[in-house]
């Protein structure tokens, strides 16, 4: 992932502008996603090596990959009107970015209306989350 990106993600969480994130700025920057998301600290910050009290600098955030807590931010970056849903325009920038010339507009609104699984129009993080776990890993 480009550096600009995990420095977007991150200002996402960090809405104090502090350098770093902890509990209470995630509970914040989340809840309108996840109202567990309190109860889903400890496992976003186990990933990252650290206790759910703890705090995370951007390249502690930078160096943990692929984690949960990432996944969010980057659903809080792509959710521009931060309605804490994903209208088609919001959501095309995922596959804009990964197959540049190739992108398909057709081919993208068939994967957004087959992941809307609520058929309500928008896509939860929840669908996205099983978008990208469909559509992310090889075809066996
Ligand atoms: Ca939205
Ligand atoms: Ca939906």
């Amino acid at each position: 992932m480009e550096r600009a990106q995990v420095e977007a993600m991150f200002a996402q969480l960090d809405t104090a502008k502090k350098g770093k994130i902890g509990a209470a700025e995630i509970i914040a920057a989340l809840s309108h996603l996840d109202p567990n998301v309190k109860a889903k600290l400890p496992e976003f910050m186990a990933e990252y090596g650290k206790k759910a009290e703890d705090t995370l600098t951007l390249e502690e955030f930078a160096k943990g990959g692929r984690t949960k807590l990432g996944f969010c931010a980057k659903f809080i970056c792509l959710d521009k009107d931060k309605d804490g849903k994903l209208n088609f325009d919001e959501f095309s920038v995922l596959p804009k970015t990964r197959f540049g010339a190739a992108y398909d507009e057709a081919k993208a609104r068939g994967i957004f209306t087959e992941s809307d699984t609520d058929k309500d129009g928008f896509l939860s993080i929840r669908e996205l989350g099983e978008l990208v776990k469909a559509h992310a890993e090889p075809a066996h």
